[in-house]
């Protein structure tokens, strides 16, 4: 019966993404966690925090030679960010096709970015780019302890049974 399939979390990995103060002041939220939410990955771990401009320069430390690393810094820790851990086959590389290109100009419609932002210093989200800094980008962001394991109630109907 496919009711009764097992779905093995084995092959879940997981990943960071963030909305940014400009997602959050413009009241996307739902919108962004609504498109994760369909697509079939699981949220798993959510929170609301300002974070420090030395926590955002940690976060951001791979850009620290870049001209707008500093404005980036200063943006990220301006105000409210919504940060999370999603689960589900695929999600980092998926992730990153749900957000789109990091310039809005050059993101393609139907992605985030390319939906609902302009320009790249204001572009409202942010994921991570592999499963490296995923790694770490959830272990920077989140204690152990703040990420849920369960089973989603239609990981059956979303995943073939293995
Ligand atoms: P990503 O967010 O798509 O992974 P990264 O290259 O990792 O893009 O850059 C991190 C963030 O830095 C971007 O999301 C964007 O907000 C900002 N950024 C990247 N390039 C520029 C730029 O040329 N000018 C201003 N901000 C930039
Ligand atoms: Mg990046």
């Amino acid at each position: 019966m496919l009711q009764d399939q097992e779905v093995h979390a084995a092959e879940f990995e997981h990943t960071f993404i963030a909305i940014k103060p400009d997602g959050v002041q413009r009241g996307l939220i739902a919108e962004i966690i609504s498109r994760f939410e369909r697509k079939g990955f699981k949220l798993v771990g959510i929170k609301i925090l300002t974070p420090s401009k030395e926590f955002a320069q940690k976060h951001y430390h791979d850009l620290t030679e870049r001209p707008f690393f500093n404005g980036l810094c200063e943006f990220l820790s301006s105000g409210p960010v919504i940060a999370m851990v999603w689960e589900g086959q695929g999600v980092i590389s998926y992730g990153r096709k749900l957000i789109g290109a990091t310039d809005p100009q050059k993101s393609e419609p139907g992605t985030i970015r390319g939906d609902l932002a302009v320009v790249v210093g204001r572009n409202i989200i942010h994921g991570s780019d592999g499963p490296e800094t995923a790694k770490n980008e959830i272990n920077l962001w989140f204690k152990p302890e703040e990420l849920v394991n369960y089973t989603g109630n239609s990981e059956k109907w979303i995943y073939e049974a293995n």
